[in-house]
């Protein structure tokens, strides 16, 4: 077999090398096109934010300019650039928050939103003070909701999710001045502040950046995460495939792509409708086979175990298997490019979300107010296609992994107490996970998340870093298309134990799970800060004392340097694999990698080895280990 030049995965590489043969164009070849990135964009050495530039500042000092028109400098020009990246990674997984939040507003009793785990909505209603006595679950629902999408406008006070975290982090937050506001306030003010003519102090744009990046993790992603709990229910574990290979011969295949689960909740109701699959048999197919890709596919894979197409690379890979009928996307990560690509097969491309209309793409209103029927529709459209398909075009890989997915907070609650017994509090307690942790049998654990990103070979770098990992005993939690990444290498199997240090590995045994645990989309790593803050409450400690590391060994996209960075506030250090464009500043990269600790107690590392990076992972755990005093 030829040297795997695009992915460690057999499916995309295979693909990969269909589409060079038949001459269609993909990512890579795009990338190819490219050549080297340029320079100065690379280093974040250029500024477009007004009309005098653009301006590029010379990477070498005391050579070529040194200074924008307006004087700014390269640190401000780095500065402003990485806050406006922050700003817009809070918008979009804000906004999608919002949408949920307007979602569970407009639900009603005989709606096609429907209120799911009424417990979740009852614990959120207590906690913000909603009163419960004697008032319809509706009502309840409606008044949270409000409040929610009170939290992007509210003129005073700080994010009440803030509230949750421990007592320590919020007094640090407090101490420094990074309590968030209103989630819409903080990302204006970033843009506010870095017009032209504005904020031109680097340190304090960077500050700007933290505050608003708590916006997104502890706002509008929890924001997200809680209630589509609410309307969709809690995950919990269930068995389910990964991988093109999950795409059916014999059946009208619908790939549901982007983000927000109002949409593929309801195109997973629409795909089981007697009606439509009545019309999927009379065009000559078996049934209807939905599979998601990318934050879709582990939003209803967590709930519903949908199979998982594939992350963010392989999205043109699954039009070039010629057997998707129609792949139907809402909001972010989805490539124009399968406009032109869809167009060179008989898959329908469609598009859904006012806020993300392609051109060349169809476009078919997804209406929340008759959200079934607009998805009827949709899904309409697939099956009548399934007559178009060219079967000389055809070619679905046989390759698909078996994963366990759906690990929400709730689900590893209950998990570890049918282990230990507990029935302490209802709902179970994390109790034996950090006995775990205290006792060394596992050493920390890592939070191995965001995108896939063409500079590192595809899947290499999460699946690398995850197996180091759980080989040296350290649990790995994961979210996006990271999590894709481990179910198509088999990480998610419980079976995958066997990779796993003895301590993870028995661990693993007595509670039945496996070593890596599937926790959802990218907006759910709001359940990982759920989850190390009452860690770190159950150990009496601040989550930045915590033997628990973060890593995007792939990252792309702003949204994914939004989360880096309220990690990092939050305390956890971060491990990026691929170098952010900060690095024509020494002051920025100072404080990112340095100083930052002093601050939140947590850093960036870049390190685009995994191997290299485990280590360094494993050592910070180890470094937290020793100053907790924890059994070595
Ligand atoms: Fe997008 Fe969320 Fe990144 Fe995957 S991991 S490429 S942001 S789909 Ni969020
Ligand atoms: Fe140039 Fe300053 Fe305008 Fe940026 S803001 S383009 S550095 S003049």
């Amino acid at each position: 077999m030829e040297e795997k030049i695009y992915s460690i995965d057999p499916v995309t590489e295979e693909l990969a090398r269909k589409a060079e043969k038949e001459g269609i164009e993909t990512l890579w070849d795009r990338k190819k096109v490219m050549k080297t990135p340029c320079g100065f964009g690379e280093q974040g050495l250029c500024c477009r934010i007004c009309a005098m530039g653009p301006c590029r500042i010379s990477p070498t000092e005391g050579k070529g300019a040194q200074k924008g028109i307006c004087g700014a400098t390269a640190d401000v020009i780095i500065a402003r650039n990485l806050a406006r990246m922050i700003a817009a990674g809070t918008a979009t997984h804000s906004d999608h928050g919002r949408d949920i939040a307007h979602v569970l507003h407009m639900a009603k009793r005989d709606g096609n939103y429907k209120i799911t785990d009424e417990k979740k909505l009852l614990n959120l209603a207590k906690e913000w003070e909603v009163e419960i006595e004697n008032r319809d679950i509706y009502d309840i629902a409606h008044e949270v909701a409000e409040i929610a999408l009170n939290e992007f406008g509210k003129p005073f006070g700080t994010l009440r999710f803030l509230e949750r975290a421990p007592e320590q982090r919020k007094s640090v937050w407090e101490k420094n001045d990074i309590r968030t506001g209103a989630i819409d306030k903080e990302i204006a003010t970033i843009m506010h502040s870095t017009h032209i003519g504005c904020c031109a102090d680097a340190k304090d744009l960077v500050h700007k950046g933290m505050r608003a990046s708590l916006a997104d993790g502890w706002g509008g992603s929890m924001i997200g995460t809680e209630f589509s709990d609410i309307l969709f229910g809690v995950p919990v574990p269930r068995e389910t495939e990964a991988n093109l290979g999950v795409l059916e011969e014999d059946q009208v295949n619908i790939i549901v792509h982007g983000h927000e689960p109002s949409l593929s909740e309801m195109m997973v109701l629409a795909a089981e409708d007697p009606e439509l699959l009545q019309l999927a048999k009379e065009v000559g197919a078996k049934g209807i086979n939905l599979s998601g890709m990318c934050c879709t596919a582990n939003e209803v894979t967590m709930r519903h175990g949908v199979k998982i197409a594939g992350n963010l690379n392989q999205q043109e890979l699954a039009v070039l298997t010629g057997a998707v009928e129609a792949i139907i996307v809402d909001v972010q990560c989805i490539f124009p490019a399968l406009a032109p690509l869809t167009k060179c097969y008989h898959t329908k491309f469609i598009t859904t979300s006012p806020k993300a209309k392609i051109t060349g793409a169809t476009h078919m209103e997804f209406e929340e107010e008759k959200a079934l029927q607009s998805a009827k529709e949709i899904v309409r459209e697939a099956v009548l296609n399934f007559k178009n398909r060219d079967t000389k075009k055809v070619f679905i890989p046989k390759t698909k992994s078996h994963a366990v997915v759906g690990y929400s907070v709730e689900a590893i609650k209950s998990q570890l107490d049918r282990v230990v017994n507990s029935q302490l509090d209802e709902g179970g307690t994390l109790k034996p996970l950090a006995d775990c942790i205290a006792s060394g049998v596992i050493r920390g654990a890592a939070g191995v998340v965001g995108c896939n990103n063409p500079k590192v070979k595809h899947d290499y770098g999460h699946v690398e870093l995850m197996k180091e990992l759980i080989k040296n005993d350290v649990i790995v939690v994961t979210t996006g298309c990271a999590a894709q990444a481990a179910a198509k290498a088999g990480l998610m199997s419980k079976e995958a134990r066997k990779l796993a240090g003895k301590g993870l590995a028995k661990v693993c045994e007595l509670v039945d799970i496996p070593p890596v645990l599937h926790m959802g989309s990218c907006v759910d790593i709001s359940r990982i800060l759920v989850l190390v803050s009452e860690l770190a409450k159950l150990l009496k400690v601040d989550i930045s004392d915590l033997p628990v590391v973060g890593a995007a060994p792939e990252w792309m996209s702003e949204k994914a340097i939004a989360i880096g960075t309220y990690v990092v506030t939050s305390g956890i250090d971060t491990w990026l694999g691929v170098v952010p464009p900060v690095t024509g500043s020494d002051i920025i990269v100072d404080i990112l990698t340095n100083k930052a600790e002093d601050i939140v107690g947590a850093k960036f590392h870049v390190e685009p080895d995994p191997h290299k990076a485990a280590q360094q992972m494993i050592e910070r755990i180890e470094e937290k280990r020793e100053a907790l005093g924890l059994a070595t």
